[in-house]
């Protein structure tokens, strides 16, 4: 059997990548990827039968969020690298199930397997597809997928010394409960919102781990043009790898820019002091095929999304850390003390050209909660004046499929008495747009990265609050979601726990949906794909 994988948005024929991902993926990674998740069930199977206290296993319950972190689309291509952290996983799982008595565990708790062979015979009989009933399939993997970002949140607050062990422990439930044949849809439907609820729990374990560290992001006007120092390019979603990589640049002659999801790191005071933090360059991730060639210089990842590159030129220049991985290019590890050394990376800028300008001009962000409340009283005047006619929160992912030129003409052709509320890499499709603002409040206000989404429920409670409602639906706000691989999953499944209803979703709806889930989360969700953009802006504003 070949490979199967439906994860994320641009899935074979919104049906499932059964030859090659769509994003590069082989089938041997796949399949890797797919046994990698496997063993991570059977060592959730062990704690939950074992009722073994997490607490005493802090390397495990970190293995086990960048194990899971890997499979995320476009974090890690190396076959290799999944390869070992199988066989780590394998001896974490044996040495956990020799330390506790339990009986009728699972397979995957149990298994075997040592060369590359065994392994991918072991895959083909343990992915996605080895659920037979398409129901259950499709429960099993959202949660799955859920569960995917939230340990990526979990990573990187860990990364920053905040963790929150309910966040673990559910995440151990989740993955055993996958395995559990005795267990309903409606109990599957129920844990789906627990993921959910667990979710918005991570995300504001990573928001208090941000702004403890790195100060309350604040209004901020980002260069996006260059200067004519030779630069690294850093990527991804972790800041404390940004933070190391400009300390270690300081005094060098070397520049530092972000691209993608390393944006809103310009939004957080504690980066404003790197003078070699010169500014964001490119857009969002799958501009990069065009965008490294004429920047020049090495390029850092921290975690997805990796485009396969085109050229040997470019993929020479490509680093990766933590859960990123892509075979050919150097990895760069942490020591125990968690310090990563990035000289190599260095040594390399010095001996590039400068970065060629692509963009000029700067773009405005930094509206995560509290700087969006210090506006409260501005914002809140202006909904009741009816200066503001209605918000429109517009977050998540950004993709390839021309199909999401929808949200560059939909940011284009909403009235000008609309406000969109973003976060994620989706707002690469309008946040260069210039749509102007409403008596000093921007049109389109920029909380952050896709984890930031949590900044915008915090903002949306806080409306609900000042105007006296019961409801956050009865707001003057509208949902309309881009969604791409796996975070955004955990975002989708925190705002339907917090009880948004009547989210838009798209460019399409999730392959991984089989017609009753997706029945399921239309009826008492009000979950809905998009239409056209004159149709949708029409029925929105009507509401
Ligand atoms: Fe296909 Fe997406 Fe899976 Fe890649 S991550 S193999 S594109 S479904
Ligand atoms: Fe983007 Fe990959 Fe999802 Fe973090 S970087 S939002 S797609």
């Amino acid at each position: 059997m070949g490979m199967f994988c439906f994860q994320c948005q641009e899935t074979a024929r919104n049906q499932g990548c059964t030859v090659r991902g769509v994003c590069g993926k082989t089938e041997e990674v796949a399949k890797l990827q797919d046994l990698l998740i496997y063993t991570l069930k059977g060592i959730a199977d062990i704690v939950v039968k074992g009722k073994v206290d997490i607490s005493a296993h802090d390397r495990m319950n970190y293995e086990v969020l960048n194990s899971l972190f890997m499979t995320i689309t476009n974090a890690n291509f190396d076959d290799g690298r999944i390869e070992s952290q199988i066989k780590k996983m394998m001896a974490l799982r044996d040495e956990l199930r020799n330390s506790v008595a339990v009986k009728d565990l699972h397979d995957a708790a149990t298994f075997a397997v040592d060369s590359r062979d065994s392994m991918l015979e072991k895959a083909a009989a343990v992915g996605v597809l080895a659920t037979e009933d398409e129901d259950m399939r499709s429960l099993r993997e959202m949660i799955t997928y859920g569960v995917k970002g939230m340990a990526a949140y979990a990573e990187h607050a860990k990364n920053m010394g905040k963790e929150d062990l309910a966040v673990n422990a559910f995440i151990y439930e989740a993955l055993a409960a996958t395995l559990d044949d005795s267990l309903t849809a409606d109990d599957l439907v129920a844990l789906a919102m627990k993921t959910g609820e667990h979710g918005v729990k991570v995300m504001a374990l990573l928001d208090e781990a941000h702004r403890s560290r790195f100060g309350d992001p604040e209004m901020t006007e980002v260069n996006i043009g260059v200067r004519k120092n030779p630069a690294i390019l850093i990527s991804g979603h972790d800041m404390t790898d940004l933070e190391q990589l400009l300390e270690q640049t300081r005094g060098t002659g070397v520049d530092v820019y972000t691209h993608g999801e390393m944006l809103p790191a310009h939004y957080y005071p504690a980066f404003k002091k790197y003078d070699h933090l010169v500014g964001n360059y490119g857009n969002s991730w799958w501009r990069q095929l065009n965008e490294f060639v004429p920047f020049h210089g090495p390029i850092l990842f921290t975690t997805n999304c990796i485009v396969p590159p085109r050229s040997e030129e470019v993929r020479s220049r490509i680093f990766t850390t933590g859960s990123a991985g892509y075979p050919g290019c150097r990895h760069i590890e942490a020591d125990a003390s968690g310090k990563k050394d990035f000289s190599e990376i260095i040594a390399l800028a010095k001996t590039l050209p400068a970065p060629e300008a692509i963009e000029s001009g700067s773009i405005v962000g930094g509206f995560a909660h509290n700087q969006v409340m210090a506006l409260a009283d501005k914002v809140v005047e202006a909904v009741k004046s009816g200066a503001i006619r209605k918000f429109f929160v517009m977050a998540g992912c950004d993709g390839r499929m021309k199909s999401r030129e929808y949200y560059t003409e939909f940011a284009q052709k909403l009235p000008r008495d609309t406000v969109i509320l973003t976060a994620g890499c989706a707002k690469y499709r309008y946040n260069k747009l210039n749509l102007g603002d409403i008596g000093g409040i921007p049109r389109v206000l920029d909380a952050g990265q896709c984890n930031d989404s949590y900044s915008l429920a915090v903002i949306a409670l806080k409306l609900k609050e000042a105007f006296g409602l019961d409801d956050l639906n009865k707001l003057p706000l509208a949902f309309n979601i881009a969604w791409y691989e796996q975070k955004a999953v955990i975002v989708l499944l925190s705002l339907l726990y917090l009880g948004v209803k009547n989210i838009h979703l798209g460019p399409t709806l999730p392959g991984f949906l089989s017609p009753n889930v997706a029945r399921v989360l239309v009826d008492r969700f009000g979950l809905a794909s998009i239409g056209t953009v004159d149709g949708d802006i029409e029925m929105f504003m009507a509401q």
